[in-house]
Protein backbone atom coordinates (compact mmCIF):
# COMPACT_ATOMS: atom_id res chain seq x y z
CA UNK A 1 0.00 0.00 0.00
CA UNK A 2 1.34 3.56 -0.76
CA UNK A 3 1.13 6.22 1.46
CA UNK A 4 2.58 9.59 2.05
CA UNK A 5 4.55 10.26 5.16
CA UNK A 6 6.11 14.18 5.45
CA UNK A 7 5.98 14.43 2.06
CA UNK A 8 7.03 11.18 1.17
CA UNK A 9 5.54 8.65 -0.82
CA UNK A 10 6.29 5.34 1.50
CA UNK A 11 5.04 1.72 0.59
CA UNK A 12 3.74 -0.06 3.56
CA UNK A 13 2.16 -3.56 4.00
CA UNK A 14 -1.18 -4.19 3.41
CA UNK A 15 -1.75 -6.07 6.98
CA UNK A 16 -0.09 -3.49 8.88
CA UNK A 17 -2.16 -3.12 12.40
CA UNK A 18 -2.36 -0.02 12.70
CA UNK A 19 0.07 3.49 11.21
CA UNK A 20 2.18 3.32 14.46
CA UNK A 21 3.17 0.19 13.42
CA UNK A 22 3.50 -0.02 10.11
CA UNK A 23 5.24 3.55 10.01
CA UNK A 24 7.51 1.78 12.65
CA UNK A 25 8.56 -0.53 10.37
CA UNK A 26 9.78 1.99 7.42
CA UNK A 27 11.98 3.22 10.00
CA UNK A 28 9.92 6.27 11.19
CA UNK A 29 9.51 5.76 15.13
CA UNK A 30 6.16 7.28 16.09
CA UNK A 31 7.20 8.93 20.32
CA UNK A 32 4.93 6.71 22.43
CA UNK A 33 4.88 5.30 26.01
CA UNK A 34 2.35 2.91 26.13
CA UNK A 35 2.57 1.00 22.69
CA UNK A 36 3.36 -2.64 22.70
CA UNK A 37 3.36 -4.80 19.62
CA UNK A 38 2.39 -8.23 22.30
CA UNK A 39 -0.42 -6.65 23.57
CA UNK A 40 -4.18 -5.27 23.25
CA UNK A 41 -4.14 -1.25 22.13
CA UNK A 42 -4.82 0.86 25.12
CA UNK A 43 -3.79 4.49 23.83
CA UNK A 44 -3.54 5.63 27.43
CA UNK A 45 -0.25 7.69 26.68
CA UNK A 46 -1.47 10.35 23.68
CA UNK A 47 1.90 10.52 22.90
CA UNK A 48 1.73 9.21 19.59
CA UNK A 49 -0.03 11.65 17.69
CA UNK A 50 0.06 12.01 13.74
CA UNK A 51 -1.90 14.55 11.56
CA UNK A 52 -3.57 13.29 9.04
CA UNK A 53 -5.47 14.96 6.01
CA UNK A 54 -9.47 15.16 6.40
CA UNK A 55 -8.89 13.66 9.98
CA UNK A 56 -6.36 16.50 11.76
CA UNK A 57 -4.47 15.27 14.68
CA UNK A 58 -5.04 11.83 15.81
CA UNK A 59 -3.12 9.21 17.86
CA UNK A 60 -1.62 6.38 15.51
CA UNK A 61 -1.72 3.63 17.76
CA UNK A 62 -5.39 2.48 16.87
CA UNK A 63 -5.22 4.23 13.64
CA UNK A 64 -5.06 2.04 10.54
CA UNK A 65 -3.39 3.24 7.39
CA UNK A 66 -5.45 3.01 3.86
CA UNK A 67 -4.13 3.56 0.57
CA UNK A 68 -3.07 7.00 -0.31
CA UNK A 69 -3.19 8.32 3.23
CA UNK A 70 -1.38 11.57 3.91
CA UNK A 71 0.40 11.32 7.09
CA UNK A 72 2.35 14.56 9.25
CA UNK A 73 4.20 12.94 12.05
CA UNK A 74 6.25 16.07 12.92
CA UNK A 75 4.48 19.01 12.85
CA UNK A 76 5.57 22.10 14.80
CA UNK A 77 2.05 22.06 16.46
CA UNK A 78 2.73 18.12 17.57
CA UNK A 79 5.94 18.98 18.66
CA UNK A 80 4.30 21.34 21.32
CA UNK A 81 1.74 18.59 22.23
CA UNK A 82 4.21 16.29 22.93
CA UNK A 83 5.92 18.59 24.89
CA UNK A 84 2.99 19.40 26.79
CA UNK A 85 2.14 15.89 27.68
CA UNK A 86 5.89 14.95 28.91
CA UNK A 87 5.62 18.02 31.02
CA UNK A 88 2.65 16.88 32.39
CA UNK A 89 3.69 13.12 33.50
CA UNK A 90 7.14 14.45 34.36
CA UNK A 91 5.20 16.71 36.86
CA UNK A 92 3.64 14.26 38.91
CA UNK A 93 6.70 12.08 38.67
CA UNK A 94 9.61 11.53 40.85
CA UNK A 95 12.26 12.52 39.51
CA UNK A 96 15.57 11.28 41.60
CA UNK A 97 16.38 9.95 37.86
CA UNK A 98 20.51 9.60 39.37
CA UNK A 99 19.50 6.89 41.65
CA UNK A 100 16.94 5.07 39.32
CA UNK A 101 17.38 1.25 38.74
CA UNK A 102 16.32 2.53 35.20
CA UNK A 103 18.87 5.51 34.72
CA UNK A 104 19.95 5.86 31.22
CA UNK A 105 17.33 3.19 30.24
CA UNK A 106 14.30 5.06 30.70
CA UNK A 107 11.95 5.73 27.86
CA UNK A 108 10.55 9.15 29.78
CA UNK A 109 14.09 10.29 30.44
CA UNK A 110 15.16 9.54 26.78
CA UNK A 111 11.16 11.93 25.56
CA UNK A 112 12.65 14.34 28.12
CA UNK A 113 16.20 14.38 26.72
CA UNK A 114 14.54 14.03 23.29
CA UNK A 115 12.24 17.37 24.01
CA UNK A 116 14.87 19.48 25.04
CA UNK A 117 12.60 19.32 28.36
CA UNK A 118 14.38 21.52 30.99
CA UNK A 119 11.45 23.37 32.75
CA UNK A 120 8.12 22.43 33.83
CA UNK A 121 5.95 24.40 34.16
CA UNK A 122 3.89 22.76 36.67
CA UNK A 123 4.38 22.07 40.62
CA UNK A 124 5.98 18.51 41.32
CA UNK A 125 3.36 16.34 42.80
CA UNK A 126 4.16 12.93 43.85
CA UNK A 127 1.90 10.56 44.38
CA UNK A 128 2.32 8.69 47.15
CA UNK A 129 2.27 4.78 46.85
CA UNK A 130 5.34 4.18 48.28
CA UNK A 131 7.54 1.03 46.96
CA UNK A 132 6.93 -2.77 47.36
CA UNK A 133 10.63 -4.66 47.25
CA UNK A 134 9.75 -7.84 49.24
CA UNK A 135 10.30 -9.90 45.93
CA UNK A 136 12.50 -9.57 43.15
CA UNK A 137 10.20 -7.45 41.35
CA UNK A 138 10.74 -3.60 42.66
CA UNK A 139 7.56 -1.26 42.30
CA UNK A 140 7.52 2.23 42.69
CA UNK A 141 4.62 3.94 42.07
CA UNK A 142 5.89 7.14 42.21
CA UNK A 143 7.58 6.59 38.99
CA UNK A 144 4.67 5.43 37.19
CA UNK A 145 2.74 6.69 34.24
CA UNK A 146 0.12 4.41 34.00
CA UNK A 147 0.61 3.76 30.51
CA UNK A 148 -0.47 0.08 31.23
CA UNK A 149 1.68 -1.92 29.80
CA UNK A 150 2.69 -4.30 33.17
CA UNK A 151 -0.58 -4.97 33.49
CA UNK A 152 -1.49 -5.57 30.15
CA UNK A 153 1.55 -7.96 29.63
CA UNK A 154 0.87 -9.84 32.95
CA UNK A 155 -2.75 -10.60 31.88
CA UNK A 156 -2.38 -10.75 27.87
CA UNK A 157 1.15 -12.54 27.58
CA UNK A 158 1.27 -14.35 30.72
CA UNK A 159 -2.05 -14.80 31.96
CA UNK A 160 -1.19 -14.68 35.24
CA UNK A 161 -2.75 -11.01 35.93
CA UNK A 162 -1.30 -10.13 39.48
CA UNK A 163 -1.63 -7.05 38.88
CA UNK A 164 -4.37 -3.67 37.86
CA UNK A 165 -4.94 -0.59 38.08
CA UNK A 166 -7.39 0.65 40.67
CA UNK A 167 -8.25 3.62 41.66
CA UNK A 168 -9.34 6.61 40.35
CA UNK A 169 -7.86 9.68 38.75
CA UNK A 170 -4.83 11.21 40.52
CA UNK A 171 -5.19 8.39 42.93
CA UNK A 172 -5.21 5.64 40.22
CA UNK A 173 -2.17 3.07 40.58
CA UNK A 174 -1.17 -0.08 39.29
CA UNK A 175 -1.30 -2.98 42.28
CA UNK A 176 -1.58 -6.27 43.09
CA UNK A 177 -4.96 -7.02 44.92
CA UNK A 178 -5.71 -5.01 48.19
CA UNK A 179 -2.60 -3.55 47.81
CA UNK A 180 -0.75 -6.48 48.56
CA UNK A 181 2.79 -6.89 47.98
CA UNK A 182 3.81 -8.91 44.75
CA UNK A 183 5.24 -11.21 47.40
CA UNK A 184 2.12 -12.15 48.64
CA UNK A 185 0.31 -12.73 45.15
CA UNK A 186 0.10 -15.66 42.25
CA UNK A 187 3.16 -13.49 40.64
CA UNK A 188 5.55 -15.80 39.16
CA UNK A 189 8.48 -13.35 39.03
CA UNK A 190 8.76 -13.34 35.09
CA UNK A 191 9.90 -9.84 35.15
CA UNK A 192 7.75 -9.43 32.22
CA UNK A 193 6.36 -6.37 33.44
CA UNK A 194 9.65 -5.13 34.04
CA UNK A 195 11.05 -5.74 30.31
CA UNK A 196 8.21 -3.45 28.72
CA UNK A 197 7.55 -0.99 31.70
CA UNK A 198 9.05 2.28 29.81
CA UNK A 199 10.17 3.74 33.48
CA UNK A 200 11.59 3.12 36.92
CA UNK A 201 8.02 2.36 37.96
CA UNK A 202 9.32 -1.78 37.72
CA UNK A 203 12.82 -3.09 38.12
CA UNK A 204 14.91 -6.03 39.49
CA UNK A 205 16.36 -5.79 42.85
CA UNK A 206 19.81 -5.28 42.75
CA UNK A 207 22.13 -7.63 44.39
CA UNK A 208 25.46 -6.02 43.27
CA UNK A 209 26.60 -4.70 46.74
CA UNK A 210 26.03 -8.15 48.66
CA UNK A 211 28.21 -9.61 45.67
CA UNK A 212 31.00 -6.99 46.21
CA UNK A 213 30.58 -7.34 50.48
CA UNK A 214 31.82 -10.82 50.32
CA UNK A 215 34.86 -10.06 47.50
CA UNK A 216 36.03 -7.87 49.80
CA UNK A 217 35.65 -9.67 53.10
CA UNK A 218 37.74 -12.47 51.17
CA UNK A 219 36.00 -15.47 53.74
CA UNK A 220 34.37 -17.60 51.14
CA UNK A 221 35.79 -19.20 47.48
CA UNK A 222 33.54 -17.32 45.56
CA UNK A 223 32.33 -19.65 42.10
CA UNK A 224 30.52 -18.57 39.25
CA UNK A 225 28.14 -20.42 37.16
CA UNK A 226 26.66 -18.19 33.55
CA UNK A 227 23.56 -19.18 32.06
CA UNK A 228 23.26 -20.13 28.39
CA UNK A 229 21.30 -16.80 27.36
CA UNK A 230 23.64 -14.26 29.19
CA UNK A 231 26.13 -14.36 26.12
CA UNK A 232 23.17 -13.80 23.73
CA UNK A 233 22.24 -10.76 24.63
CA UNK A 234 25.10 -8.77 27.31
CA UNK A 235 26.82 -7.49 24.48
CA UNK A 236 23.97 -4.66 23.74
CA UNK A 237 24.68 -3.30 26.74
CA UNK A 238 28.18 -2.10 25.39
CA UNK A 239 26.59 -1.60 22.06
CA UNK A 240 28.25 -4.64 20.34
CA UNK A 241 27.87 -6.65 17.87
CA UNK A 242 27.45 -10.67 18.77
CA UNK A 243 30.57 -11.91 19.98
CA UNK A 244 31.28 -15.66 20.08
CA UNK A 245 33.74 -15.43 22.47
CA UNK A 246 31.79 -12.74 24.88
CA UNK A 247 31.13 -15.88 27.33
CA UNK A 248 35.19 -16.65 27.47
CA UNK A 249 35.66 -12.78 28.30
CA UNK A 250 32.87 -12.35 30.88
CA UNK A 251 34.97 -15.89 32.92
CA UNK A 252 38.51 -13.61 32.04
CA UNK A 253 36.00 -10.16 33.79
CA UNK A 254 35.15 -12.03 37.20
CA UNK A 255 38.39 -13.72 37.41
CA UNK A 256 39.40 -10.53 37.62
CA UNK A 257 37.14 -9.56 40.12
CA UNK A 258 37.93 -12.47 42.17
CA UNK A 259 35.93 -15.53 41.14
CA UNK A 260 37.95 -18.76 42.27
CA UNK A 261 36.37 -20.37 39.36
CA UNK A 262 33.59 -19.64 36.95
CA UNK A 263 31.74 -22.35 35.27
CA UNK A 264 29.23 -23.63 32.08
CA UNK A 265 25.67 -23.75 33.25
CA UNK A 266 25.12 -25.16 29.86
CA UNK A 267 27.04 -28.68 31.89
CA UNK A 268 23.80 -28.31 34.25
CA UNK A 269 21.33 -28.08 31.50
CA UNK A 270 23.25 -31.32 29.64
CA UNK A 271 23.03 -32.79 33.17
CA UNK A 272 19.02 -32.18 33.65
CA UNK A 273 18.11 -33.34 30.11
CA UNK A 274 20.08 -36.51 30.80
CA UNK A 275 18.29 -37.28 33.88
CA UNK A 276 14.97 -35.73 32.66
CA UNK A 277 14.89 -37.66 29.43
CA UNK A 278 15.28 -41.41 31.46
CA UNK A 279 12.51 -40.18 33.81
CA UNK A 280 10.13 -39.55 30.76
CA UNK A 281 11.28 -42.75 29.39
CA UNK A 282 10.33 -44.13 32.81
CA UNK A 283 6.88 -42.54 32.78
CA UNK A 284 5.98 -43.31 29.27
CA UNK A 285 6.86 -47.03 30.11
CA UNK A 286 4.65 -47.45 32.86
CA UNK A 287 2.06 -44.84 31.46
CA UNK A 288 1.81 -42.70 34.76
CA UNK A 289 2.73 -38.74 35.35
CA UNK A 290 1.91 -37.84 31.22
CA UNK A 291 2.38 -35.50 29.69
CA UNK A 292 5.54 -34.68 31.88
CA UNK A 293 6.12 -31.36 31.90
CA UNK A 294 10.14 -29.55 32.22
CA UNK A 295 10.68 -27.72 35.34
CA UNK A 296 13.88 -25.65 34.80
CA UNK A 297 11.94 -22.34 34.42
CA UNK A 298 11.30 -21.16 37.80
CA UNK A 299 8.51 -18.76 36.72
CA UNK A 300 6.31 -21.92 35.05
CA UNK A 301 6.76 -24.43 38.17
CA UNK A 302 5.51 -21.34 40.91
CA UNK A 303 2.52 -20.83 38.12
CA UNK A 304 1.70 -24.41 38.21
CA UNK A 305 2.03 -24.65 41.92
CA UNK A 306 -0.53 -21.29 41.92
CA UNK A 307 -2.96 -22.22 39.00
CA UNK A 308 -2.94 -25.58 38.26
CA UNK A 309 -1.97 -27.47 41.52
CA UNK A 310 -3.54 -30.49 39.80
CA UNK A 311 -0.72 -31.02 37.71
CA UNK A 312 1.82 -30.76 40.10
CA UNK A 313 2.98 -34.27 39.73
CA UNK A 314 3.16 -33.32 35.82
CA UNK A 315 6.22 -31.59 36.26
CA UNK A 316 9.57 -33.34 35.91
CA UNK A 317 10.90 -33.86 39.89
CA UNK A 318 14.12 -32.74 38.00
CA UNK A 319 15.53 -29.56 39.23
CA UNK A 320 16.70 -26.78 37.16
CA UNK A 321 20.26 -26.02 35.57
CA UNK A 322 20.90 -23.91 37.89
CA UNK A 323 19.96 -25.80 41.13
CA UNK A 324 21.08 -29.15 39.73
CA UNK A 325 24.58 -27.31 38.96
CA UNK A 326 24.38 -25.78 42.28
CA UNK A 327 23.84 -29.06 43.97
CA UNK A 328 26.42 -31.07 42.27
CA UNK A 329 29.02 -28.11 43.28
CA UNK A 330 27.90 -27.75 46.33
CA UNK A 331 27.73 -31.70 47.67
CA UNK A 332 30.47 -33.29 45.11
CA UNK A 333 32.84 -30.67 43.88
CA UNK A 334 33.11 -29.29 47.28
CA UNK A 335 34.28 -32.31 48.48
CA UNK A 336 36.97 -32.95 45.36
CA UNK A 337 38.52 -29.85 46.04
CA UNK A 338 38.36 -30.00 49.69
CA UNK A 339 36.72 -26.73 50.56
CA UNK A 340 33.62 -27.01 53.02
CA UNK A 341 30.47 -26.36 51.22
CA UNK A 342 30.13 -23.79 53.88
CA UNK A 343 32.88 -21.69 52.54
CA UNK A 344 31.57 -21.63 48.56
CA UNK A 345 29.81 -18.87 47.61
CA UNK A 346 27.82 -20.02 44.44
CA UNK A 347 26.98 -17.13 42.31
CA UNK A 348 24.56 -17.72 39.16
CA UNK A 349 24.50 -15.15 36.35
CA UNK A 350 21.36 -15.35 34.61
CA UNK A 351 18.74 -14.00 32.32
CA UNK A 352 15.94 -14.59 34.56
CA UNK A 353 14.36 -12.65 37.36
CA UNK A 354 12.60 -16.09 38.47
CA UNK A 355 16.00 -17.79 39.41
CA UNK A 356 16.63 -15.40 42.17
CA UNK A 357 13.32 -16.56 43.62
CA UNK A 358 13.82 -19.91 42.98
CA UNK A 359 17.27 -19.88 44.57
CA UNK A 360 15.55 -18.61 47.67
CA UNK A 361 13.19 -21.59 48.01
CA UNK A 362 12.56 -23.20 51.03
CA UNK A 363 13.89 -26.62 49.64
CA UNK A 364 16.88 -24.86 47.52
CA UNK A 365 18.27 -22.89 50.43
CA UNK A 366 22.09 -22.92 50.62
CA UNK A 367 22.37 -24.40 46.85
CA UNK A 368 22.90 -21.07 45.03
CA UNK A 369 24.06 -18.19 47.37
CA UNK A 370 23.21 -15.46 44.76
CA UNK A 371 21.31 -14.68 41.65
CA UNK A 372 22.72 -11.55 39.81
CA UNK A 373 21.01 -11.05 36.08
CA UNK A 374 22.86 -9.94 32.77
CA UNK A 375 22.03 -6.63 33.47
CA UNK A 376 23.72 -6.62 36.52
CA UNK A 377 26.66 -8.20 35.53
CA UNK A 378 26.93 -5.41 32.42
CA UNK A 379 26.71 -3.14 35.09
CA UNK A 380 29.64 -4.26 36.66
CA UNK A 381 31.56 -4.52 33.80
CA UNK A 382 30.69 -0.83 33.14
CA UNK A 383 31.51 0.17 36.68
CA UNK A 384 35.31 -1.14 36.36
CA UNK A 385 35.54 0.80 33.62
CA UNK A 386 36.68 -1.99 31.25
CA UNK A 387 36.48 -2.36 27.46
CA UNK A 388 35.10 -5.86 27.61
CA UNK A 389 35.39 -6.04 24.32
CA UNK A 390 39.47 -5.97 24.76
CA UNK A 391 39.48 -8.71 27.44
CA UNK A 392 41.19 -11.85 26.51
CA UNK A 393 38.33 -14.88 26.30
CA UNK A 394 39.98 -17.62 28.87
CA UNK A 395 38.63 -21.11 29.18
CA UNK A 396 36.01 -21.89 31.75
CA UNK A 397 37.02 -23.93 34.58
CA UNK A 398 37.06 -27.90 34.45
CA UNK A 399 35.26 -30.37 35.17
CA UNK A 400 31.99 -28.14 34.51
CA UNK A 401 32.86 -26.60 31.22
CA UNK A 402 31.81 -28.74 28.45
CA UNK A 403 28.40 -28.96 27.02
CA UNK A 404 26.29 -30.49 24.30
CA UNK A 405 24.59 -28.27 21.38
CA UNK A 406 21.49 -28.75 23.11
CA UNK A 407 23.06 -27.51 26.23
CA UNK A 408 23.69 -24.41 25.23
CA UNK A 409 20.12 -23.98 23.20
CA UNK A 410 18.40 -24.18 26.32
CA UNK A 411 18.41 -20.48 26.50
CA UNK A 412 15.70 -20.08 23.93
CA UNK A 413 12.66 -22.26 23.27
CA UNK A 414 12.72 -25.86 21.96
CA UNK A 415 15.74 -26.14 23.59
CA UNK A 416 15.09 -28.55 26.97
CA UNK A 417 12.99 -30.75 24.72
CA UNK A 418 15.40 -30.39 21.94
CA UNK A 419 17.86 -31.93 24.22
CA UNK A 420 15.74 -34.47 26.16
CA UNK A 421 15.41 -36.02 22.58
CA UNK A 422 18.50 -35.85 21.56
CA UNK A 423 19.28 -38.00 25.12
CA UNK A 424 16.47 -40.37 23.63
CA UNK A 425 17.74 -40.68 20.31
CA UNK A 426 21.23 -42.31 21.51
CA UNK A 427 18.80 -44.64 23.33
CA UNK A 428 15.84 -45.57 21.37
CA UNK A 429 16.62 -44.02 18.03
CA UNK A 430 14.63 -41.12 16.42
CA UNK A 431 13.64 -42.06 13.12
CA UNK A 432 11.73 -39.27 12.05
CA UNK A 433 10.54 -36.06 13.29
CA UNK A 434 7.40 -33.67 12.33
CA UNK A 435 7.26 -30.39 13.24
CA UNK A 436 4.03 -28.47 13.03
CA UNK A 437 3.25 -24.68 14.63
CA UNK A 438 -0.26 -24.85 16.40
CA UNK A 439 0.17 -21.35 16.82
CA UNK A 440 2.68 -19.14 17.30
CA UNK A 441 4.47 -19.88 20.47
CA UNK A 442 3.07 -23.22 20.96
CA UNK A 443 5.31 -25.93 18.48
CA UNK A 444 4.18 -29.91 18.32
CA UNK A 445 6.46 -32.11 17.40
CA UNK A 446 5.45 -36.43 16.36
CA UNK A 447 8.55 -38.35 16.87
CA UNK A 448 8.69 -41.90 15.62
CA UNK A 449 10.82 -44.03 17.60
CA UNK A 450 12.93 -46.87 16.03
CA UNK A 451 10.86 -49.17 18.41
CA UNK A 452 7.28 -48.60 16.95
CA UNK A 453 6.20 -45.70 19.72
CA UNK A 454 5.64 -42.49 18.57
CA UNK A 455 5.85 -39.47 20.94
CA UNK A 456 4.54 -36.26 20.98
CA UNK A 457 6.66 -33.42 22.10
CA UNK A 458 5.37 -29.52 22.35
CA UNK A 459 7.63 -26.77 22.67
CA UNK A 460 5.47 -23.21 24.41
CA UNK A 461 6.89 -20.29 25.58
CA UNK A 462 5.11 -17.54 27.32
CA UNK A 463 2.44 -18.41 30.67
CA UNK A 464 -0.28 -17.11 28.03
CA UNK A 465 0.06 -20.26 25.57
CA UNK A 466 1.06 -22.46 28.14
CA UNK A 467 -2.55 -21.58 29.87
CA UNK A 468 -4.27 -22.02 26.67
CA UNK A 469 -2.19 -25.82 26.80
CA UNK A 470 -3.06 -26.62 29.60
CA UNK A 471 -6.53 -26.02 29.18
CA UNK A 472 -7.02 -28.10 25.97
CA UNK A 473 -5.15 -31.17 28.16
CA UNK A 474 -7.78 -30.83 30.93
CA UNK A 475 -10.53 -30.58 28.59
CA UNK A 476 -9.28 -33.76 26.51
CA UNK A 477 -8.50 -31.74 23.08
CA UNK A 478 -4.90 -32.47 23.27
CA UNK A 479 -2.80 -35.23 23.55
CA UNK A 480 0.92 -34.91 24.26
CA UNK A 481 3.48 -36.76 25.88
CA UNK A 482 5.98 -34.29 26.89
CA UNK A 483 5.84 -30.45 27.10
CA UNK A 484 8.96 -27.94 27.36
CA UNK A 485 7.46 -24.20 28.72
CA UNK A 486 9.39 -21.51 29.41
CA UNK A 487 7.53 -18.63 30.90
CA UNK A 488 9.10 -15.61 28.87
CA UNK A 489 8.47 -15.61 25.34
CA UNK A 490 11.40 -17.07 22.71
CA UNK A 491 12.64 -18.61 26.18
CA UNK A 492 15.07 -17.28 28.62
CA UNK A 493 16.75 -14.75 25.71
CA UNK A 494 13.58 -12.62 26.56
CA UNK A 495 13.93 -12.85 30.36
CA UNK A 496 13.40 -10.17 32.70
CA UNK A 497 17.14 -9.72 33.85
CA UNK A 498 17.85 -8.65 30.15
CA UNK A 499 19.30 -5.47 28.67
CA UNK A 500 16.26 -3.20 27.47
CA UNK A 501 15.14 -3.23 24.98
CA UNK A 502 13.84 -6.11 25.30
CA UNK A 503 11.01 -6.92 22.85
CA UNK A 504 9.96 -9.63 20.00
CA UNK A 505 12.46 -8.31 17.34
CA UNK A 506 15.44 -8.05 20.32
CA UNK A 507 14.52 -11.44 21.25
CA UNK A 508 14.61 -12.78 17.60
CA UNK A 509 18.22 -11.12 17.38
CA UNK A 510 19.08 -13.40 20.20
CA UNK A 511 17.72 -16.42 19.24
CA UNK A 512 20.42 -16.25 16.07
CA UNK A 513 22.73 -15.19 18.24
CA UNK A 514 22.21 -18.35 20.21
CA UNK A 515 22.05 -20.36 17.23
CA UNK A 516 24.92 -19.69 15.78
CA UNK A 517 26.94 -20.32 19.20
CA UNK A 518 25.17 -23.43 19.13
CA UNK A 519 26.01 -24.75 15.75
CA UNK A 520 29.93 -24.36 16.12
CA UNK A 521 29.58 -27.03 18.91
CA UNK A 522 30.65 -30.28 17.65
CA UNK A 523 28.63 -31.94 20.50
CA UNK A 524 25.66 -33.44 19.48
CA UNK A 525 23.87 -35.31 22.31
CA UNK A 526 24.51 -35.04 26.35
CA UNK A 527 25.70 -39.02 26.04
CA UNK A 528 28.60 -37.30 24.29
CA UNK A 529 29.92 -35.08 26.86
CA UNK A 530 32.69 -36.97 28.62
CA UNK A 531 32.52 -34.82 31.76
CA UNK A 532 29.23 -35.71 32.33
CA UNK A 533 29.58 -39.39 31.97
CA UNK A 534 32.21 -39.06 34.65
CA UNK A 535 30.38 -37.32 36.98
CA UNK A 536 27.85 -39.93 36.52
CA UNK A 537 30.44 -42.94 36.74
CA UNK A 538 32.23 -41.76 39.38
CA UNK A 539 29.79 -40.49 41.47
CA UNK A 540 26.01 -40.56 40.63
CA UNK A 541 26.10 -44.39 39.70
CA UNK A 542 23.36 -43.91 37.02
CA UNK A 543 20.19 -41.68 35.78
CA UNK A 544 17.49 -42.25 38.43
CA UNK A 545 19.56 -43.96 41.06
CA UNK A 546 19.43 -42.98 44.82
CA UNK A 547 22.21 -40.45 44.33
CA UNK A 548 21.12 -38.88 41.52
CA UNK A 549 17.30 -38.52 43.63
CA UNK A 550 18.82 -37.52 46.51
CA UNK A 551 21.01 -34.59 44.77
CA UNK A 552 18.97 -33.76 41.35
CA UNK A 553 15.59 -34.14 42.41
CA UNK A 554 12.93 -32.16 44.10
CA UNK A 555 9.35 -31.86 45.06
CA UNK A 556 6.79 -29.17 44.54
CA UNK A 557 4.48 -27.36 46.64
CA UNK A 558 0.57 -26.59 45.69
FE1 LIG B 1 17.66 -20.34 31.43
FE2 LIG B 1 18.14 -22.62 32.35
S1 LIG B 1 17.95 -22.15 30.16
S2 LIG B 1 16.20 -21.48 32.76
O1 LIG B 1 16.44 -19.80 30.42
O2 LIG B 1 16.60 -24.95 31.96
O3 LIG B 1 17.50 -18.20 33.42
O4 LIG B 1 19.83 -18.96 30.00
O5 LIG B 1 20.16 -20.87 32.98
O6 LIG B 1 18.50 -23.19 35.30
O7 LIG B 1 20.54 -24.07 31.58
C1 LIG B 1 17.58 -18.94 32.62
C2 LIG B 1 18.93 -19.40 30.48
C3 LIG B 1 19.14 -21.09 32.50
C4 LIG B 1 18.42 -23.02 34.18
C5 LIG B 1 19.70 -23.57 31.98
C6 LIG B 1 17.21 -24.10 32.21
FE1 LIG C 1 3.00 -10.46 36.24
FE2 LIG C 1 5.37 -11.64 35.75
FE3 LIG C 1 5.24 -9.06 36.47
FE4 LIG C 1 4.66 -10.93 38.27
S1 LIG C 1 6.66 -10.61 37.30
S2 LIG C 1 3.52 -9.05 37.91
S3 LIG C 1 3.68 -12.49 36.96
S4 LIG C 1 4.42 -10.00 34.57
Amino acid sequence: MKIYVDGKEVIIRDDERNLLEALKNVGIEIPNLCYLSETSIYGACRLCLVEVDGKSIVTSCNLKPYEGMVVRTNTPEIYEIRKGILELLLASHNRDCTTCERNGSCKLQEYAEAFGIRKIRFDNVIKDGGVDDKSPIVRDNTKCILCGDCVRVCEEVQGVAAIDIAGRGFQSKVTPAFGHSLADVECVYCGQCVAYCPTGALSIRNDIDKLYRVLKSKKKVVIGMIAPAVRSAIQEEFKLDSDLFIAGRLNTFLKMLGFSKVFEVPFGADLVAYEEAHEFLDRLEKGEKLPQFTSCCPAWVKYVEEFYPTYIDNLSTVKSPQQAMGSVIKEIYSKEIGIPKEDIYLVSIMPCTSKKFEAEREEHKGVVDLVITTKELAQMIKASGIDISSLKPEPFDKPFNLYSQGGLDFGKTGGVLGTVLAVINHKVKIKNVKEEEIEKGIRLFNVELENGRNVRAMAVHSLGKAKRVLRDIKEGILNVDIIEVMACSFGCIGGGGQPYPNDSKVRQRRAKILSDMVNINPITSPQENPYLMELYEKYLEHPLSHKTHEILHTSYSP
